[in-house]
């Protein structure tokens, strides 16, 4: 019998709270994955995705080998073609017509090495990140107001303050973890929670005040808030800038939020009643063309009354990827230099150039990513390497995106996945290794450095993105300067590195480990930057000491701009975001069945007088679309969102939908300071997408539709699919077999009078694919379907209802333990159970990762038929019950 083997200690590769987790190997290529309860960020806990991670570590849909024009081709060839179609396009037009585009979610190592090719070596500054759809207007925010990128805090200011206001973050989907530790906060001492966002998130559970605001005009609320902050006499510093910003504040008028004036008094007197007061802020201010001015009205309220950089008190930038601050750390984006050095200072560029011998370093920044797409497009970069990012899905003007790619000369993707919309438009296709194989770290939201470790084995031929980089410097002529043997080297340079910056003034300098050992690094414990020997952790500026050459803070006089207007011909404003169980294009996320029972479709949230007038019923299907592209999608009809303001997610792609990327409808309208796109106000048409009739199908094998409509999702044992088409197919059990993989005769149910079609192939008396047809959305319970899949069945599949001896469990609400809403239901009925805790006690749910507990308590109230808070999937619940 094989030992059991110890669990690794590692972090997880989703969301920037960066928690630690314990991994142990099965042996046969799986992992079991629990929370490290000794990691600072989570203390044991991980939400569903991290729970889910062991789920999605198998073979399937990974890139295994490197590929030239789809063709498999060995390492040595792949990377020969790459380092010589670089170096001959340098030759004939310059270093700035090749580029790169990286991503948030590689490791710093694998981060350095990039940006020290691109911006030394080749001598361009064309590399830019997907963090420039993230993060790039805080940093321009932070640079402004502090002199430098730092990130104050620590989470442990979310539990000491008194007051937690939430600024367009959507914390309890988004940052699990991290909204777990406020909640446990909220209950242990009462703390004060503000949500402020147009829509009424599953955040606002624990919400004390929730604002909806009028999309965009947070700088107005938060100029409003500095202008009584002055009004009450608590302006107790003197940053630079003050006057213009407070005279600013005060000619600013309060329409524009659309807040009645009591619901702005009580969010003016809870700032300002709470000396300890945290705002955390996310992509609801970022993702704006006046992003920055945002960022820096809720960093002028905290300088005026100098709450920052005390326990409990402060501005907070939650990051979205695992290691966006290590990007930043590195100076991975064209505006940057490494260590928080500044790439338009000389004396920075030549300190860099020093350190790393470098030939031919840049001398200007480079193209930020909406820029660099419109130069591929033009044909000014001819060159192009992409490396764990899917622009063809999250860029804005995805489709133009895609055509830019589509005709560029030559484009190198280094992804896991073999398809995505990406890797589909790459010359060249490298193989890395995922996460659990790879070796490295990554910074976390509060400057946490954790170590990844590595615990199964590359997948096929992968290899880790560093090494790949360092192959392809050094058949560009650069060896010596990519002679790393593994990940502790170059983490060793870039910490001697960040030395040479904080003898220069960078805040970033984790000198005190230039001297690590593999062995060391190997061991090495989550540590807060900065770590040199002057200072170690802690939070910056409760000293009123900033970066900046007079030493003071800044504030800025924010004149607050209201987003681009609707037109009468496209008079809705598209907000765009995630939900809580995918993350971002699905490609990992989507592997994980129990991931995909959440919300399984595309989908727009639409006001019920939007819907009503657009002649829309729930569950109907919308056509979305504006003169940059379109999208069909699944509507739900709910009061969380307000008229005009519809709401889409993030997350579906051309591999798992027919027309679900809302990227294609975003402008490449971007802000002014950081280059960030407005990803959160497309203004597009709804209108009915006029469908023939509608299905649904499951199968053990890959569903492939052919129809106007369809999406895809994991099950256990197959794949399911929503379907809907225009014009009926002429047999359709031929089109089954086709679409679903199978062979040979159905059994077929028909009612011409209803217009229904069902059949199912079944074999072995075994179900093995079922297609369901009607002239309106599909009324039936998927969930006993995918229950049935490769399940012994009669001729009962065809009825679509539960067997008569079992309970259908109805949409899965605890993804955890897959519990669904009608099992919740006869529990909260038969057991009376009164509360969360309870029903966790009862069957479970909500005892792990917690993530469905606002769910849990809007049933609980729709039992005792309470008015519902929160819950934000109820619309869709409703939705898939209607169908079943
Ligand atoms: N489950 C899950 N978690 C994730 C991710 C994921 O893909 N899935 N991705 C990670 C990444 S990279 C990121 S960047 C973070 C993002 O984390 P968040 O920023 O919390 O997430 P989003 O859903 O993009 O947007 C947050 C909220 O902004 C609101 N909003 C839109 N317009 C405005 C406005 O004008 N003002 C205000 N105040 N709010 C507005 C939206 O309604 C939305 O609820 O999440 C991280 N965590
Ligand atoms: N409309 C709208 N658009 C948005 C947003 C929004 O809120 N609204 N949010 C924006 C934000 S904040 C973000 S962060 C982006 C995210 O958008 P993307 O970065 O495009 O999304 P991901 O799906 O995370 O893409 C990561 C890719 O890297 C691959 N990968 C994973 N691990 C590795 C690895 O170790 N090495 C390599 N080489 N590849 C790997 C994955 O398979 C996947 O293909 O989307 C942005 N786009
Ligand atoms: S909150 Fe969830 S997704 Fe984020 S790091 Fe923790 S376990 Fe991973
Ligand atoms: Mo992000």
């Amino acid at each position: 019998m094989q030992s059991p083997r110890p669990a690794v200690r590692t972090t997880c590769p989703y969301c920037g709270v960066g928690c630690g987790i314990l991994a142990t190997p099965d042996g046969a290529g799986g992992l079991t994955v629990t929370g490290d309860p000794e990691h600072p960020a989570n203390f044991g806990r991980l939400c569903v995705k991290g729970s889910a991670l062991g789920e999605t570590v198998g073979l399937k849909g990974r890139l295994l080998a490197p590929r030239i024009g789809g063709h498999e081709a060995t390492w040595d060839h792949a990377l020969d073609l790459v380092a010589r179609r670089f170096c001959d396009t340098i030759a004939a037009h310059g270093p700035d017509s090749v580029a790169m585009y990286v991503s948030g979610q590689l490791l710093t190592e694998d981060y350095y090495a990039a940006n020290k090719l691109m911006k030394g070596f080749i001598g361009s500054a064309n590399i830019d990140t997907n963090s420039r759809l993230c993060m790039a207007s805080s940093v321009a925010g932070h640079k402004r107001a502090f002199g430098s990128d730092t990130v104050p805090g620590l989470y442990e200011d979310l539990e000491q303050a008194d007051c937690v206001v939430l600024v367009g973050s959507n914390l309890a989907w988004c940052h699990p973890v991290l909204y777990q530790r406020l909640a446990a906060a909220r209950d242990a001492r009462g703390t004060r929670v503000v949500v402020v966002d147009p829509r009424r998130t599953a955040t606002c559970d624990i919400a004390d005040l929730h604002l909806p605001l009028a999309p965009g005009s947070d700088a107005v609320l938060f100029n409003l808030l500095l202008a009584e902050i002055e009004r009450r006499g608590l302006v107790s510093e003197k940053p630079e800038g003050l006057d213009e910003a407070l005279a600013a504040a005060r000619a600013t008028l309060p329409g524009a939020t659309g807040l009645p004036h009591s619901a702005l008094r009580q969010f003016v007197d809870l700032w300002c009643d709470s000396d300890r007061i945290v705002t955390v802020y996310s992509q609801g201010v970022n993702q704006s063309d006046s992003g920055t001015d945002k960022v820096n009205a809720i960093l002028n309220c905290h300088l005026a009354t100098g709450r920052i950089g005390r326990p409990g008190m402060g501005p907070f930038s939650v990051t979205g990827q695992p290691n966006a601050m290590g990007g930043r750390e590195v100076g991975g984006m064209a505006t940057m230099l490494a260590c928080h050095l500044d790439i338009e200072n000389p004396v920075h560029r030549g300190a860099v150039q020093d350190f790393w011998q470098a030939p031919r370093m840049a001398a200007k920044p480079g193209l930020k990513a909406v820029d660099m797409f419109r130069a591929v497009e033009d044909g000014r970069i001819k060159a192009l390497w992409i490396i764990c990012t899917n622009p063809a899905v999250s860029m804005p003007e995805a489709d133009r995106v895609a055509r830019a790619l589509a005709g560029c000369d030559f484009v190198v993707v280094s992804d896991m996945i073999a398809r995505t919309d990406t890797t589909r438009l790459a010359h060249v296709l490298l193989p890395a290794t995922g996460w659990g194989e790879k070796d490295g770290t990554v910074t976390n939201s509060e400057r946490r450095i954790s170590r990844q470790r590595r615990v199964l084995a590359p997948a096929g031929q992968a290899r880790d993105d560093w090494r790949i980089i360092a192959g392809v410097a050094a058949r560009m002529g650069w060896g010596d300067a990519f002679a790393w043997d593994g990940p502790a080297q170059v983490f060793a340079e870039h910490a001697a590195l960040s030395g040479v910056a904080g003898a220069l003034g960078s805040d970033f300098d984790i000198s005190g480990r230039a001297g690590i050992t593999a062995t060391d690094y190997d061991l090495l414990e989550p540590f807060l930057w900065p770590q040199s020997a002057a200072r170690q952790g802690g939070r910056f500026f409760g000293d009123g000491r900033f970066h900046t050459p007079s030493g003071r803070a800044r504030m800025v006089a924010v004149a607050p701009r209201p987003p681009q207007p609707t037109s009468d011909g496209h008079p809705f404003r598209l907000n765009t975001g995630r939900v809580r169980d995918q993350w971002h294009t699905m490609t990992r996320t989507g592997l994980a069945p129990r991931l995909s029972r959440h919300l399984a479709e595309p989908f727009l949230e639409l006001h019920p007088a939007d819907a009503a007038r657009l002649g829309l019923a729930p569950a109907a299907l919308a056509e979305v679309s504006n003169p940059h592209g379109r999208a069909i999608l699944r509507v739900l009809v709910t009061d969380r969102v307000a008229p005009g303001h519809p709401f889409a997610p993030i997350h579906w792609t051309d591999e798992t939908a027919s027309c679900g990327r809302v990227d294609v409808l975003v402008p490449g309208a971007v802000d002014p300071h950081s280059g960030q796109p407005a990803l959160k106000s497309a203004t597009v048409a709804i209108r009915p997408f006029p469908a023939d009739w509608y299905g649904f199908a499951i199968s053990t094998r890959q569903i492939s539709p052919d129809c106007a409509y369809w999406a895809r999702a994991v099950l256990p044992s197959g794949q399911q699919a929503e379907l809907a088409g225009q014009g009926e197919p002429q047999d359709w059990s031929e089109t089954a077999r086709t679409w679903l993989g199978m062979a040979g005769e159905p059994l077929v149910f028909r009612d011409p009078r209803q217009g229904l079609v069902r059949m199912a192939f079944v074999q072995e008396g075994r179900l093995q694919a079922a297609l369901f047809v009607a002239p309106g959305p599909v009324a039936l319970s998927r969930g006993h379907l995918a229950a049935s899949l490769g399940a012994d069945c009669g001729g009962e599949i065809l009825a679509g209802r539960p067997g008569a001896d079992r309970m259908d469990a109805g949409a899965v609400v605890c993804a955890c333990f897959g519990i669904g809403v009608n099992t919740i239901r006869h529990g909260i009925a038969t057991q009376n159970l009164m509360t969360v805790e309870a029903i966790g006690r009862a069957l479970g749910a909500g005892t792990n990762c917690g993530s469905c507990k606002p769910e849990l308590k809007g049933l609980l109230c729709a039992v005792a038929g309470q008015p519902q808070p929160d819950d934000p999937s109820s619309g869709k619940r409703a939705l898939m019950e209607s169908r079943g």
